[in-house]
């Protein structure tokens, strides 16, 4: 059970990044060392330059994002963390399976729609061809489960058609029997908070790129920042505390995050406010678990950010561990596709 996930060093990681994904990255690396495995998480700094960006700010924020990680729970003695772009086999892989990726489905991907419509000089062929390096990515270490948040569900689709495709074209043995050169990995979706939504716009996701300020909840917002946006946020008015995410998306998003800061079902979340005077309560709730919830992470934040030789030193060694992965997988990809001299012994 080899788990991989991807994250951006872009703005700052606010409650979806940290629900849908890092969580998840914290409860993994766990699971795969009880399966004789490892859990490899990659900051991907590749996938950034992909938009418009500030190279200076780029480097901030791959710290920000690192020290993150690290305050949330990560723990480099029990998983492989490290910067994309450290190993270069990422970029190599990337290129090798556009031959197997349809150029039909990459037009299809909606993050391409999206992001394509906001860019203001340039729509760059690296936006486009985005999904086949996160495929690289994953396909690099031949990992089986691929936590991300609902967004990412139709990129880990592609990835799995990539690779099924690369095994098909590629994959036949000596004895014309298919062998699975690359792995088909799976998503790992969260059953709660898959999707947080923005808070002042429930039906958008809260995002770094596409949401506001005052309805995206930032890892490393103050306490008193973190209540007033929840007192602001957007339900409706019936006045109703009850989970429907059709009908009442800012009331049901309320409560995921009230079930998961508080680590419980959203039955019992909304149990909890059965007593409740009206949406002021349940906001103040929320309020007060994310702040619980939050607060270790800022601490240690604190303490981790600064040290920016330290943080270098943990992705190096990260570094080192992934790219022995990667090599092998693509001394495997450059032979059966014919790329390169004859492997040696
Ligand atoms: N709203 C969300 N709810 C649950 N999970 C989410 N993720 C993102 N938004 C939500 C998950 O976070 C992980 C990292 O995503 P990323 O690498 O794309 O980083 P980001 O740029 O910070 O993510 P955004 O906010 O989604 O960016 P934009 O605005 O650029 O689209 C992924 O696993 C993702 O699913």
């Amino acid at each position: 059970m080899r788990i991989f996930s991807g994250i951006q060093p872009t703005g700052r990681k606010h409650l979806g990044n940290f629900v849908g994904a890092i969580q998840q990255y914290v409860e993994g690396q766990q699971r795969a060392v009880d399966h004789g495995d490892v859990a490899i998480y990659c900051i991907v700094d590749l996938h950034a330059t992909t938009v418009a960006y500030e190279p200076r700010e780029l480097r901030e924020r791959l710290y920000d994002t690192t020290a993150i990680l690290l305050a949330a729970g990560l723990d480099p003695e029990r998983c492989v963390l490290f910067r994309q772009s450290d190993v270069q086999e990422h970029a190599e892989l990337a290129w090798l399976l556009c031959s197997v990726t349809s150029h039909g489905d990459l037009n299809r991907m909606h993050q391409f729609k999206d992001k394509s419509a906001q860019q203001r000089e340039l729509v760059s062929a690296g936006l486009f061809v985005y999904p086949t390096l996160m495929a690289a990515d994953v396909l690099a270490y031949r990992a089986h489960d691929v936590p991300v948040g609902d967004d990412q569900r139709q990129h880990v689709e592609l990835m799995r058609d990539i690779a099924i495709r690369f095994n098909a074209r590629f994959g036949a043995g000596a004895d014309g029997e298919p062998q699975e050169v690359l792995v088909v990995p799976e998503h790992r979706i969260p059953a709660v908070g898959a999707r947080i939504m923005d808070l002042q716009d429930p039906t958008r996701k809260m995002s770094t790129t596409g949401g506001s300020v005052e309805g995206t909840v930032y890892v490393l917002d103050e306490p008193a920042a973190i209540t007033k946006k929840f007192k602001r946020a957007v339900t409706d008015s019936d006045n109703e505390i009850r989970h429907d995410r059709a009908a009442k998306p800012g009331v049901s998003n309320l409560l995921e995050l009230l079930a998961v800061s508080r680590g419980t079902s959203i039955d019992e979340a909304q149990a909890s406010m059965a007593d409740a005077r009206g949406y002021g309560d349940l906001k103040t709730a929320v309020g007060e678990a994310v702040i619980e919830m939050l607060a270790p992470v800022q601490e240690r934040y604190a303490q981790l950010r600064h040290d920016e030789a330290a943080l270098e030193a943990t992705l190096a060694a990260g570094a080192e561990k992934a790219r022995a992965i990667a090599s092998d997988t693509l001394a495997d990809v450059r032979a059966v596709m014919g790329v390169g001299p004859v492997a040696a012994g």
